[in-house]
């Protein structure tokens, strides 16, 4: 069993340390506010989870560093506009390494960080926190009924697969099912923008309209937030997943939710801020509008029931009015992107006919392939060999730099122009982010996946999407990084016994 901090006292915080206390875990809950501990502490009950007890095992306190200190997980579950204070608090508690599960749902106005990306920024801001392993847990759980112990799903989100399995087996239970996801941006992302549609879908319910409207609104507001999670990098499964329909249906058709409930007000005729008032606990859809809205400009993405919810909310336009704008709109064809992109279509037909047998095997495969060398053809070789059709996808540099802290010495332009010159390569694609692998799988009909067996194991969860998952022996000796530290010792070397070149005779005649 684990020894679980909770930071946030709230109905989700309460709700979860009761589940993980009943498991047998270890659990601590913080709250900043002194006379909710001594309330909780007294009355073992929370205001809003009047039929569920809270365990006589759960400590509650006040003291930040007694909550941090010796933790196998901490969890983050205070709202969304506190989390950046709090991680900055908590910071001089936090072991490196510490692993860190945020299950409040939002994105940051000013970032556009996820939460989990907001705590990592945090914590590591003094430099000493690099080790910490943040992952996100969000999925359809009302805290009211996850409380009652009513059966219910929830997904941990971590690009390490492994922090993420060791999650879910901290929170699996009897009563909660966990499901494993490395796309932690999708997963935030549904979780933020879901409210804002639970928002639009009270306003409906709030101005008399029926199921049908809800539907309508459920169905093109995932619709949405799928695209603009695409063109993000994100996983296009995770939307039809649990973090995406599932917590979109709950959260859009349930009494339980706050930013339904909230919606109803506001359709109803009630100011935001009156209806966020008469809700009386935080609607994160609201705290969300912002970062939705520069997410939805910065990616160029139409996000039509987003902008709508925003000028309500803002009184640029009453509701009555939204539903006409959305239902006024020009004609669209639901299924809006071709099922691979035409170029790559094209190829594949030509080499489908030119070699005119039962079809063509596509192969793939990653790397930052800087300063081209032997190795990295020895690689790309190997892997055409297995297929007809071989797609090199090149980390950019924004991801180089961000996610793998490498600083090539070539852009991504100049490493693109040389591997496309390789005889083995069909397509050069950009490699955005770690989760977009699940997608490209599916994008690019993939049969094949190749990698050097330095990621031995490592990309081993692609075979969930139906693909052959290979790792290919290293040429050793040789990699990007011995051929600058060679060059950097040759040119030390050369300094020392530089020859003067006035000295040399440049006259080939001679
Ligand atoms: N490689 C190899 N032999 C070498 C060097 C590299 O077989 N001597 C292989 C690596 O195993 C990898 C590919 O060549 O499969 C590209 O190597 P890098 O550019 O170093 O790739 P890396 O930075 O590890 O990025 O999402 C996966 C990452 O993008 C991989």
């Amino acid at each position: 069993m684990s020894s679980i901090g909770v930071l946030g006292a709230g109905t989700w915080g309460t709700a979860l340390a009761r589940m993980l206390c009943n498991s047998g875990h270890d659990v601590m809950v913080w709250s900043i506010i002194e006379e909710e501990v001594k309330v909780l502490s007294s009355e073992r009950r929370h205001k809003n989870l009047p039929n569920s007890e809270i365990p006589e095992g759960i400590v509650f306190t006040n003291d930040l560093s007694e909550a941090c200190r010796n933790r196998d997980i901490l969890v983050f579950a205070v709202p969304s506009v506190y989390v950046r204070s709090t991680a900055a608090s908590a910071r001089p508690f936090i072991p490196d390494g510490q692993i860190i599960v945020d299950v409040a749902k939002g994105i940051e106005p000013d970032t556009l960080f996820t939460l989990s990306e907001v705590i990592r920024d945090e914590v590591r801001r003094d430099g000493k926190h690099d080790g910490i392993k943040v992952a996100a847990l969000s999925g359809p759980t009302h805290a009211e009924e996850v409380a009652l112990d009513l059966p219910s799903t929830i997904v941990s989100a971590c690009e390490d697969i492994s922090v993420a399995e060791l999650i879910q087996d901290a929170f699996t239970n009897s009563c909660m099912r966990v499901y494993t996801n490395t796309d932690v941006r999708g997963v935030e992302l549904c979780g933020a923008l879901k409210n804002i549609i639970a928002l639009a879908s009270g306003i409906s319910a709030g101005l008399g309209y029926g199921d049908n409207t809800k539907a309508a609104l459920i169905t093109r507001g995932l619709a949405e937030i799928e695209r603009l999670g695409t063109a993000m990098g994100c996983a296009e499964q995770t939307f039809s997943g649990l973090a995406g329909i599932g917590d979109l249906i709950v959260t859009a058709t349930s009494r339980h939710s706050r930013n339904n409930r909230c919606g109803y007000l506001i359709g109803q005729g009630y100011s935001p801020e009156d209806a966020v008032r008469q809700v009386g606990m935080v609607v994160e859809g609201i705290n969300a509008l912002p970062a939705a809205m520069r997410l939805a400009e910065k990616y160029s993405v139409d996000m039509p029931i987003i902008r709508v919810v925003d000028d309500i909310v803002k009184g640029n336009i009453n509701a009555s009015d939204a539903v006409a704008l959305l239902m006024g709109r020009e004609k669209k064809a639901e299924l809006l992107k071709p099922v691979c992109n035409s170029d790559l279509e094209k190829t594949v037909l030509r080499n489908f006919t030119a070699r005119g047998d039962q079809g063509m095997k596509r192969v793939i495969t990653y790397g930052t392939f800087d300063l081209l060398h032997y190795g990295h053809i020895n690689l790309l070789r190997r892997a055409k060999a297995l297929g007809d059709y071989l797609i090199v996808v090149i980390s950019s540099d924004e991801f180089n730099w961000n996610e793998k802290h490498k600083k090539c010495y070539f852009s991504y332009e100049q490493r693109k122009a040389l591997v496309e010159a390789v005889r083995y390569v069909d397509l050069v694609i950009p490699e955005e982010s770690w989760s977009q692998k699940r997608s490209d799988m599916h994008e690019y009909h993939i049969d094949t996946f190749v990698m050097g067996d330095d990621w031995k194991g490592k990309f081993d969860f692609l075979k969930e999407e139906g693909v052959e998952v290979v790792y290919l022996p290293r040429t050793p000796e040789i990699s990007s990084s011995q051929i600058k530290k060679d060059l950097y010792d040759a040119n030390a070397v050369d300094g020392e016994s530089k020859v003067n070149h006035d000295e040399i005779d440049t006259d080939p005649g001679k």
